[in-house]
């Protein structure tokens, strides 16, 4: 069987990356499988380059295909923070509810409550020898507070979809894995893989 490396060290995402490339048929391997793969400084400007240089290096150094992804928040009332500083926004004193708490922090001191927001992903399929897959979506919907529902993780409980007036919290995993950014971006990587079944073991 097939074997791909997911590179991520985010607990929330391997969860749903998991259930999400089910559909690959592969057999799903974690970092943890691979010893040897490095700590990646996330420095790129963009979501793409940032799942770019992830799926790469973990590839490189296990030997065999990689996925990774690069997500985010953007709230129109900040200027489109956190966006790619999402993960460590604040510093790294913070934890999930302290960085749900900041956001609310800085749009009240903008003057705001709500803000039109989206959750933006970049899934990157990475082969040791450089070729790559990549692919890109969004999940529109409204930041405010307070923070509601008990799923998920990251921002979730101030990210309400605006169809089903819940937050991503409130969703639950099932409902998020068929609306989320990443349930797009994996589907439309699924889309690609599909049409060339032989891409990830050439
Ligand atoms: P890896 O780099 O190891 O994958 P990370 O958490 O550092 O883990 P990112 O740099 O891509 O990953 O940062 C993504 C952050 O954006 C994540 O930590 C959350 O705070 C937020 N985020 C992304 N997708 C989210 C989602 O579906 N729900 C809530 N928050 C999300």
């Amino acid at each position: 069987m097939r074997e791909l490396v997911l590179a991520t060290r985010n607990r929330g995402k391997v969860r749903e990356l998991s259930a999400l490339v089910a559909e690959l048929r592969v057999k799903v391997l974690s970092l943890d499988d691979v010893p040897s793969a490095p700590e990646v400084e996330e420095t790129g400007p963009t979501f793409l380059d940032n799942a770019r240089l992830k799926a790469h290096l973990v590839a490189q150094a296990a030997g065999l295909p990689a996925l990774a992804d690069d997500s985010g928040l953007e709230a129109d009332a900040l200027d489109g923070e956190p966006g790619v500083y999402s993960a460590r926004y604040g510093g790294p004193g913070l934890d999930d509810a302290g960085r749900c708490a900041l956001v609310l922090e800085r749009l009240t001191a903008r003057g705001v409550e709500s803000s039109p927001a989206r959750f933006r992903c970049a899934v990157v399929v990475a082969r040791p020898d450089g070729n790559e897959v990549a692919c890109e979506a969004r999940w529109e919907g409204i930041v405010h507070g307070p923070p509601r529902g008990g799923n998920g993780f990251g921002y979730d409980p101030i990210f309400e979809d605006p169809v089903f007036g819940q937050t991503a919290a409130e969703l639950g995993e099932a409902v998020k894995n068929r609306v989320s950014h990443r349930a797009k971006a994996l589907a439309a990587l699924a889309l690609v893989l599909r049409e060339d079944p032989d891409w990830l073991v050439p």
